[in-house]
């Protein structure tokens, strides 16, 4: 039988796309700086002005998953990486925000066949926000990784070969895109719920 499994060792012919919430920037920048330097360093032209990353601002991370899907619709990216930082103040609406970016990332990611990365930070205060992004470790660089490899992972599925028969390569050397013209029919025409709304 197969073994699938993704590697880190053809991100040079992929395409990434992050999506950062503005609202807490502090936070969401360092995110970012942690997981470019993680492209970087395998290998990816991070620059806006290259051609393998695109970056897409939002206000906060409520709006990550509008953006995430329409990027993920568009058959462009191996993996998308949703960066946001959701800190609990004195009422409930961190709880709101949570759960819609959390449930709309899944959906994303399930109705797409795109991987998607869950890059929110969700906690109780700014300070284990900060050390999370860079004061005691950068989740940036594992959201990054996270997207490394499932973005590797993802065409070894679809074409049924593992990287060590062929992992999606084709003949010119660029990486297969894990969208599937199936799955982004499906996607495009998938039933769009609107977040719940707190009685
Ligand atoms: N957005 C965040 O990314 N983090 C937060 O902590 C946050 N809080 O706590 O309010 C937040 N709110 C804004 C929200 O994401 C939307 O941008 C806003 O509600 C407009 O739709």
């Amino acid at each position: 039988m197969t073994v699938f499994e993704g590697n880190f060792t053809q991100a040079s012919s992929m395409k990434f796309a992050f999506v950062i919430g503005r609202f807490n920037d502090l936070v969401t920048n360092k995110l970012l700086a942690g997981a470019q330097d993680c492209l970087k360093r395998h290998g990816v032209e991070v620059d806006p002005d290259g051609t393998q990353v695109d970056y897409a601002w939002v206000t906060g991370s409520f709006e990550v998953p509008m953006v995430a899907r329409q990027l993920a619709l568009s058959g462009r990216y191996h993996a998308i990486i949703c960066l946001g930082a959701v800190i609990r103040g004195q009422t409930p609406h961190f709880d709101f925000v949570a759960a819609e970016v959390a449930k709309g990332i899944a959906a994303t990611s399930f109705q797409t066949g795109v991987p998607v990365v869950f890059g929110v930070l969700t906690t109780d205060s700014m300070q284990q926000a900060l050390e999370r992004a860079g004061i005691k470790s950068n989740l940036g660089w594992d959201y990054a990784m996270s997207a490394l490899e499932m973005a590797s992972l993802m065409p070894q599925i679809l074409n049924g070969k593992p990287a060590a028969l062929g992992n999606g390569m084709g003949n010119n050397q660029s990486m297969a895109l894990p969208m599937s013209s199936t799955n982004l029919a499906e996607a495009s025409s998938a039933e769009v719920k609107s977040p719940e709304i707190a009685g």
